[in-house]
């Protein structure tokens, strides 16, 4: 862990009181809420549940046999009834919910009743393709209003969605189905993307050969006479086809709490991708007490999660939480660079955006246009600001509070998982007191702590292992199919506590600072990749005998990808091949993946027991002194590589 790093945070002496708005009218503004919830967790979630729309109540809060939870049982309830329907019956039905603008600068203001109404077909239409509850239904779409509409058709009929990000391969998404055993897909004919277009279609295409399970491909016509698309006749049909004729009105399924809602896949350290599941009403309430909390949402809000949905804060963030608390959103097809720079500043403009959200890798990208951008533009809509998915640095939270937030939107650097669901470090802009570039403190009835090796927590000033000590609703419930990788991989390293595979360390005032994973899970751009994944996707090159794959800090993404690669015998290490190399990567993977940095070594670093050292590489990779080689099988392997690493 880079302790020395942290060092530098902690004399990170600039305090952000909560502004007096916030503190008078924010949605949470009771200090006592902490202390409350700690004495009585259970009562202090059952209370915040009533203001969920049940159709009928739990009979019991939680049973807890670590490390398996269950909430809410016995209840029945819909999550798209509690997005959707409970705001068509009040004077929201007639709200914009979503307004959207493609990359191209087209536009469409899709009201709650239009959302609904197209949930409700689009359910009709699942139903008409033999989708059951239970089932699973596989969503591969760029950000088009369909494929929220999609999601919550699922969840209206109980079938469980799994999104697949629109800029994976095909590859990736046929692994993804092939988990899941989806029976439906739903794609697009393209998506644009920086002027170009995402051949969807052509991907679900090449996936669904080795997909056998699906039946049936939905269609959304996005680029139309652009797209090189084909439809296979019997399997394939265009989205605006099967709605055209579908009923209006579809009775939403009483789901129990626990019922599945959707499985979500995300990098591990060994091997595929996992399929995190969650369920159904301890998710909703979760994503939507941390909505209305973290982000004060009102009823005149403008709220813009600028994430993809193919991620889980698209899920938290855009589908779910604001959705159930009835906000209006901005959401947005394309590159934030397209056709300028400030597209994203132009449109906060243009719809009044009062609450943003984003990535620190966003932010530093940002930095590096230059602040001309932002300055262009009436930026005075905002009020609040956030950031998910990496540690920001203070430089980073320090230029977005001045040149977005103009020195008047507290930031809400919110730390939290796929596996989590939802915030569970974080600030309340009408309570906490900011500390640029810490996540601040545990969600009211959440806790968490620092521990050591042992598993012992490490007082005040120290740093650790950040673990959970207690269940939480929208915890994840298991690993898709895979009940012992749940076990093993959260609740093995310290028994009786959730693992969340982040260092942490803790100030004197019991704040949060957040140091990255510590397993070998990359994280770029805010995306989380496993080394394995991209060591395999090389490996399967024919060229290549061997590959170590590292995180190597980046400027803008966080961490970039830098790769050794030893060939087979008789290949020659030619540039050409570098680039080839990693094409490869981005194809079995996606560009995501594609490695920012490939070298060639003879032979890679290894224990006697044949493990690769990565930690080696990443000493190389960073200059530094090479630390202990004492283990290593041939200690002049790493040498070798170091001088050669040096000379490129
Ligand atoms: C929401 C999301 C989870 C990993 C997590 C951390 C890192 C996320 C922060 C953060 C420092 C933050 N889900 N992470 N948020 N690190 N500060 N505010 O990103 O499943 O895709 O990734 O992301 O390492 O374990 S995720």
């Amino acid at each position: 862990m880079a302790d020395d790093a942290i060092e530098v945070l902690l004399e990170e002496g600039r305090t952000f009181p909560p502004p007096d708005e916030f503190k008078q009218s924010g949605n949470l503004n009771d200090p006592g809420v902490w202390e409350k919830a700690d004495k009585d967790p259970e009562g202090f979630w059952a209370e915040q549940a009533q203001q969920l729309d049940w159709f009928k109540p739990w009979d019991k809060v939680l049973e807890w046999d670590c490390p398996w939870a269950k909430w809410f049982i016995g209840g029945k309830l819909n999550v798209s009834y509690n997005c959707l329907d409970r705001h068509v019956k009040t004077a929201r039905k007639n709200k914009a919910a979503i307004i959207w603008e493609g990359e191209p600068g087209d536009e469409r203001v899709l009201t709650y009743r239009d959302v609904w109404r197209e949930v409700n077909k689009f359910a009709n239409v699942l139903k008409g393709l033999g989708v059951q509850k239970g089932d699973r239904v596989a969503l591969y779409l760029g950000m088009v209003p369909e494929l929220l509409i999609a999601m919550h058709a699922c969840n209206r009929i109980g079938a469980v969605h799994s999104v697949v990000f629109g800029g994976f391969s095909a590859e990736s998404l046929s692994d993804r189905i092939n988990d899941a055993s989806a029976k439906v897909l739903v794609t697009g004919d393209g998506g644009y993307r920086r002027g170009t277009i995402i051949p969807l279609k052509k991907n679900a295409d090449e996936a669904v050969e080795s997909s056998p399970s699906i039946e049936h491909v939905v269609v959304v016509r996005r680029v139309g006479s652009e797209s090189d698309a084909t439809m296979k006749e019997g399997r394939d049909h265009w989205w605006h086809e099967l709605m055209a004729d579908a009923p209006l009105w579809c009775e939403p399924e009483q789901m129990d709490s626990e019922d599945m809602l959707f499985s979500l896949y995300t990098s591990g350290t060994t091997g595929k991708p996992k399929g995190i599941v969650h369920t159904t009403a301890g998710y909703l309430l979760g994503v939507y007490l941390a909505n209305k909390w973290v982000f004060d949402m009102k009823e005149d809000d403008v709220f813009w999660c600028a994430a993809d949905i193919g991620w889980v804060t698209g899920h938290t963030h855009i589908v779910y939480g604001p959705m159930a608390n009835g906000v209006t959103q901005v959401m947005y097809e394309g590159s934030p660079d397209w056709p300028d720079k400030d597209r994203l500043w132009r449109m906060v403009e243009k719809y009044g955006v009062t609450i943003f959200h984003t990535a620190p890798t966003a932010i530093r990208t940002f930095m590096r246009w230059g602040t001309e951008f932002p300055a262009a533009h009436d930026l005075s809509s905002l009020r609040l600001l956030g950031s998910v998915g990496e540690p920001i640095n203070p430089e980073a939270w320090m230029w977005y509070h001045e040149h977005i937030g103009h020195q008047n939107c507290p930031i809400m650097d919110t730390w939290w998982q796929t596996e989590t669901g939802h915030p569970l470090i974080t600030p309340f802009p009408g309570i906490t007191t900011l500390k640029p570039a810490s996540a601040t403190k545990p969600f009211p009835g959440v806790e968490a702590d620092i521990v050591d090796e042992q598993g012992n927590s490490v007082p005040l000033g120290g740093g650790g292992y950040l673990v959970l000590k207690r269940p939480w609703p929208a915890m994840l419930r298991t690993v898709f199919n895979d009940p012992d990788r749940y076990v093993e991989t959260y609740w093995s390293r310290f028994p009786g506590m959730y693992f969340a595979g982040d260092g942490a360390k803790r100030d004197k005032d019991g704040y949060f600072w957040l140091l990255g994973r510590v397993d070998d899970v990359m994280n770029v751009s805010g995306h989380r990749i496993s080394t394995m994944e991209v060591e395999s996707a090389l490996v399967d090159h024919q060229a290549v005998a061997e590959a170590a794959v590292i995180g190597k800090q980046h400027e803008v993404k966080g961490q970039g990808i830098c790769a050794f690669v030893s060939l087979i015998t008789g290949v020659d290490n030619t540039p050409e091949l570098v680039d080839e190399l990693r094409a490869h990567v981005a194809k079995k993977i996606g560009a995501i993946a594609r490695p920012d940095e490939l070298y060639y070594a003879a032979e890679l670093p290894k224990t006697r027991s044949g493990k690769i050292m990565r930690r080696l590489l990443r000493d190389i990779a960073d200059g530094k002194a090479l630390g202990d080689t004492t283990t290593l099988a041939d200690p002049t392997v790493v040498a070798k590589l170091k001088e050669q690493y040096e000379d490129e």
